[in-house]
This record gives C-alpha cells, structure tokens and sequence, in this order.
C-alpha cells in the first residue's frame, strides 16, 4: 500500500493528488490515506500536504528505504533483486544463505544495521545505524582468476563513487581499504559462495561509514565517517545506486577483458605509491617501495632494486605514519 501510494504521487511529477483521488485508486478510505502519508513523512518522505489540493512529493529520504532506493536504481543487473532489512546479523551471511535457494545475478542484501558485521578472518565490522551494509550476489562471466578481481573493481567503485557524489579524494589501501584523509572509510568482504566450479559466485560485502559520527565506535579504531568528513547527512539510497552503478560499469569492464585497465584506475586511487612502507609475513618485516600491483592483485615491493611480491593473505602492509596500527 505504501508504495502504492508513493507510485501514484510519483506519477503526478510534482502535482498535487487530491485525497480523493487517492482513496479512489487504492481502494482505502480518506482517513486511511492520511494514515499512510504520515507513516511516509515519519519514514523522512517530504509531502506537502494542503486542504484543497491534496498531497505532494517534494523529497525522499536520506535515510535507507527500498522504495527510494529502487527510483534511484540506474543498473541493469545489479540490485534489481532488492532485499531490504531493518537488523540482520550480517548481509554478507544472509546473502550466503540465499545463495542455496538459487539467487540471481545482481541479488542485493541491504540492513540498516548489522548486529555481528564482519570483516576479513573473522574480524568484527562494526555496523551502527546510518552506514551503508550492502552485500551483492556475482555471478561474472570470469575465469576463476579474474573474478578474484573483483575485490580491486570494488575499491574502485567506491573510490569513485565518493569522489562523484561527494568530491571526496577518496585512496585505496592495498589490498582494499577505501581511506580519506588517511582513516578507514569503506571496507570490502569478497566471499566464494558454494563450490567454486563452473559458475563462480561471490558475495561482495561493503561496508561504509557514513550518516553516524566515528565517536560511536567502540574502539579507537583508525576510522572516519562521511558525517564526519563532510558535516552533513548523505541521501543513503542515492549513495548506493551511484556504487551500484559504478559497481557495475567495473564488472562489465573485466568481462570485456579489460585488466590493465582496472590495475590502471586501481592504481590511480591506490594510496602510498612510490612510497616506502614496510610488510610484513609471517613475522618478517620487509621494508621497501611499494611499486604497485600485479595483474593479479599482489602487492610489488621493491626491495633496493630487487622486487618481491605479496598475497593479501599472507601479510599486513604498514606505511609511515599514513596508517596507524590496525
Ligand atoms: C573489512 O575487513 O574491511 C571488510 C568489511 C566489510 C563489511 C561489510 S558490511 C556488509 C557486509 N556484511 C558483513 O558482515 N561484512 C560486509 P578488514 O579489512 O578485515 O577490516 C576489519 C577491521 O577494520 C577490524 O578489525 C577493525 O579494526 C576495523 N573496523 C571495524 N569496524 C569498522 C568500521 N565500521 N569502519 C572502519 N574500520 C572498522
């Protein structure tokens, strides 16, 4: 019903629609559309509201809502299967679990909140309120290497995506922590659901701090927040369509075949180029350039001119006081 309505204010571009007219096409009483339109505004849906003219839709919410969401949605494939959670333990674990019952391509899990987010090795994400959680089911027609990178073509996307939206100089921490101003910003998760055979599917869980301050973490995390950043409060539903978008221009790229150029755009937003940092695997440090990466995604480092490359598995990168310990 709710939508119903929405769908029908939409239509009129601005204009009014009596209450009338309204009850009419949705087959409800006068008193229950008005019902329904104060569920939208308390949901942060602007409707003007006057005695003779009825209703109007000036603006959507900042705040996540599936309805807002899917008018904002300029994809083809990703996030066309929206599934939209007030509270879930974690999106990328759900997801997981839809994978069974045969999910799509492009098939979207986003909540408002996480109750135990994750990052990688099991390490705790926290998800409060106002952020952005969003898992997303691929099924790219990609050999087992390239889909591995996808988790760079996600850097990217949320690189640029807050560049676009927000003119933020948004960097990649090798292999993909999405930093501004050198704090941790966005995260990414890339999962392999089910066996790995002839069509991979991966989950990409990402993960951005937005609409809440970074004095909420519990920790004293090296981390920063858009609200934080910009002082102001980002349209969530808007940021996760430019992502999706953008998300999507990335994945067609590297199904055309296109690597140098993500390794290209990857390297562009990649934070620490040329710069010397230290890595270190299992429990050697080695202090060197970092030169870039691989086709592949493995770090090149370049040891007083001998170069050696790492897994982003197998180490932890640590550069200057750029990055502060994890
Ligand atoms: C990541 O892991 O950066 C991947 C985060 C992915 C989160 C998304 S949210 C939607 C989806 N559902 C999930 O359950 N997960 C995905 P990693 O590189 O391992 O970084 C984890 C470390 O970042 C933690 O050990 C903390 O030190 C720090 N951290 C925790 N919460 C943070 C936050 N909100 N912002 C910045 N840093 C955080």
């Amino acid at each position: 019903m709710r939508n119903k309505i929405l769908d029908v204010l939409k239509n009129q571009q601005g204009e009014f629609v009596s209450g009338e007219s309204l009850s009419q096409a949705l087959s409800i009483t006068r008193a229950a559309v008005w019902k329904q339109i104060q569920g939208l505004k308390e949901a942060g849906y602007e409707i003007e509201g006057q005695t003779r003219k009825g209703y109007r839709l000036v603006g959507t919410p900042c705040a996540l809502d599936l309805w807002a969401l899917q008018q904002e949605l300029r994809t083809q494939a990703l996030g066309r299967q929206l599934f939209f959670f007030a509270e879930l333990s974690s999106t990328n674990d759900l997801l997981k679990d839809m994978v069974r019952q045969g999910r799509e391509h492009g098939t979207v899990v986003i909540a408002r909140r996480q109750t135990t987010g994750h990052g990688r090795m099991q390490r705790a994400w926290e998800s409060p309120e106002g952020g952005l959680w969003l898992s997303l089911l691929l099924k790219p027609r990609l050999s087992l290497g390239d889909a591995a990178k996808l988790t760079l073509s996600t850097g990217v996307a949320l690189a640029q995506t807050l560049q676009d939206l927000y003119g933020l100089a948004a960097g990649i921490k090798w292999p993909n922590d999405v930093v501004v101003q050198g704090r941790k910003i966005a995260g990414i998760l890339g999962e392999v659901a089910g066996e790995w055979t002839t069509v991979q599917t991966l989950i990409l869980g990402i993960g951005v701090n937005a609409n809440f301050s970074g004095q909420t973490f519990s920790s004293k995390l090296p981390a920063t927040t858009l609200q934080d950043i910009l002082g102001y409060e980002v349209n969530l539903n808007h940021l996760a369509a430019q992502l999706l978008f953008n998300l999507e221009k990335e994945v067609q790229s590297l199904e055309q075949g296109d690597v140098q150029g993500l390794i290209q755009r990857w390297t562009s937003f990649a934070v620490g180029i040329n710069q010397p940092v230290r890595i270190e695997r299992a429990g050697t440090v080695y202090a060197g350039i970092f030169k870039g990466i691989r086709e592949d995604g493995e770090l090149i480092l370049d040891l007083e001119g001998q170069e050696m490359t790492f897994s982003s598995g197998e180490v932890s990168l640590r550069a200057g006081d750029q990055y502060s310990p994890e």
